[in-house]
Order: C-alpha cells, then sequence, then structure tokens
C-alpha cells in the first residue's frame, strides 16, 4: 500500500477541488437542481459537447427519485421514455398499460453517473441564492455553501452562464427570485403549481417546458410551479421527456449567443 500522509491527502482534495471551482467560473448552461429533468438536461447537453455546471443544495443529487411512491423506490415511466433510459443504460421492467417500473436506485444513480460521465462537473451542497441579470438577462447564478446559507450572514459568490436551467422542482427557486423583483410577465408572474392530474401534468412539463426569461429555462417540477400545470406525482417519464426538450431548447439557443 501507499503510505500514507494525512497532509496529503488533504492537498488532494484542496486542490482537485478548487481546480473544479476555478473551471466552474463560467460555464455554457448552469444547471440548478440535480432532480432527474435536470440531470437529463445535463447528461444530453455535455454529451453534445456543451460545457455544464450542476448546482445541487443537497448532499446526494438525484432530487425525488430516490423514493418512488410513498417510500418505495420504484420509479414508474411511460413507454415514451424507455428509449431515453435505454441510451442511458438505466434498466425498465415493462408493466401494464404501456408503463414501465424502474428501480429508483438504478434511477437515481444511474442519472448522476450519466451525467458525470458525460463531462457534466456536479457540485453538490451548493445552494443557488439568486440569479445575475445584466440587461434584462440572466448572466449567473449566485451560489453559497448549503449549510452557511441556512446559517450564517456570509456573502456567496457567482458563477456565469449563458443559460441558465431551473431544475429546481416544486421550489421553483430562480423564477421565485425574478418574481419577487416583478421581472416576470404573463402566467409565469404569479401562478402556482395546481392539484394532481397525471395524464395533464405530464403532457404539461413537456409541451411547457422553455425559456420563461432571456437567459432562464425551466424543466420538470418547475415548469408546473412556474405556469399553473398540475402535480403529477410518482410518475417520472414526463420529468426525462422535460429534461430532453429542454436540452435542444438550449442547445439551438446557444448557436445564436
Ligand atoms: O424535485 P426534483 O426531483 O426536480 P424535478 O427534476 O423532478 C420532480 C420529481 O422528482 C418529482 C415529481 C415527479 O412526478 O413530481 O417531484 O422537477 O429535484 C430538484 C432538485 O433541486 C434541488 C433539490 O435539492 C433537488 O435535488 N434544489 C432545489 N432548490 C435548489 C436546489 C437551490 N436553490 N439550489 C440548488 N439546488
Amino acid at each position: 500500500m501507499t503510505p500514507l500522509n494525512e497532509v496529503e491527502i488533504s492537498k488532494t482534495i484542496i486542490d482537485a477541488y478548487h481546480r473544479t471551482l476555478l473551471d466552474c467560473l463560467t460555464s455554457d448552461v448552469a444547471i440548478v437542481g440535480a432532480g432527474p429533468s435536470g440531470l437529463v438536461a445535463a447528461h444530453l447537453l455535455a454529451k453534445a459537447g456543451v460545457k455544464v455546471t450542476i448546482l445541487e443544495k443537497r448532499l446526494s443529487p438525484g432530487g425525488g427519485v430516490w423514493g418512488g411512491g410513498m417510500g418505495m423506490n420504484v420509479a414508474v415511466v411511460q413507454d415514451e421514455a424507455v428509449p431515453l433510459l435505454r441510451e442511458m443504460g438505466i434498466r425498465a421492467k415493462q408493466g401494464r398499460d404501456g408503463l414501465y417500473a424502474v428501480d429508483a436506485v438504478e434511477l437515481g444513480a444511474g442519472l448522476c453517473w450519466n451525467a458525470v460521465q458525460a463531462g457534466a462537473t456536479l457540485l453538490n451542497l451548493t445552494i443557488v441564492e439568486d440569479v445575475c441579470v445584466s440587461q434584462q438577462r440572466v448572466t449567473g447564478v449566485v451560489i453559497n455553501r448549503s449549510l452557511i446559507a441556512e446559517n450564517l450572514p456570509v456573502d456567496p459568490i457567482v458563477l456565469s452562464a449563458k443559460a441558465v436551467l431551473d431544475g429546481t422542482g416544486h421550489e421553483a427557486a430562480l423564477v421565485q427570485a425574478l418574481r419577487k423583483r416583478r421581472l416576470l410577465t404573463g402566467d409565469a408572474a404569479e401562478c402556482g403549481e395546481g392539484p394532481m392530474n397525471a395524464p395533464l401534468g405530464e403532457r404539461f412539463v413537456v409541451d411547457r417546458a422553455g425559456e420563461v426569461f432571456p437567459g432562464l429555462w425551466i424543466a420538470g417540477m418547475s415548469v408546473s410551479a412556474t405556469l399553473g400545470g398540475p402535480r403529477m406525482g410518482p410518475i417520472f417519464g414526463g420529468m426525462l421527456l422535460s429534461g430532453q426538450r429542454v436540452a435542444a431548447l438550449i442547445s439551438a439557443a446557444l448557436k445564436q449567443i
């Protein structure tokens, strides 16, 4: 075994982490929230050569995937989402009525693995407190350590990005940051999530994923929370397909920036 030295262990962490952080100061796309929609978008964008940084406030990325429904760790997806899962090497078992059962742990781990292996950088324990806005466009995110932001009056720092994705789920945290400054118009200015309706909710998060303010995109549950779509409970195909759709839209937009 290599002879160990505690200081060298610390140096290895500090050196690698700070190189990564310096590299994340500018990205093509900053994805806020490592739930299923954000991770799919990260995987597809990074695979296409886009520089992606994912910011996740919790210790463990994966968002609402791990618990399936009511803590039974099986995620349900519709057949339309199965090719995307297959492309990522995540197995789905055919069930009834065009529905497939996916081991929630395989889904969570697989989504994280695919995003990072494609080249996206994921910073966990990092909360996005706010967005930067310059000339009526979102130009970056304001970040802090999650544990600092919750407990101490310590200033954050900024990462810049050409495009920012709000993948924060029910919180729609970045949309809320713009709403409280009255920077949003139309439905996005005031809507909240509607009551449960899985068929409508699943369509809604895919069809309405997109740009809500110059430089700021939404995908996943933040689409419902922003534009007033129904919630849909424990079905995940819409989240995956919403991430896929927003990745295509951001990719096209980056070519114009
Ligand atoms: O909620 P979440 O899984 O988002 P999603 O991709 O998927 C929703 C489903 O999991 C489920 C559902 C399916 O029917 O309804 O809820 O829309 O993941 C959102 C992630 O964002 C993180 C949060 O910890 C979670 O991992 N997050 C939330 N706010 C912030 C954040 C923030 N301000 N900064 C960084 N991360």
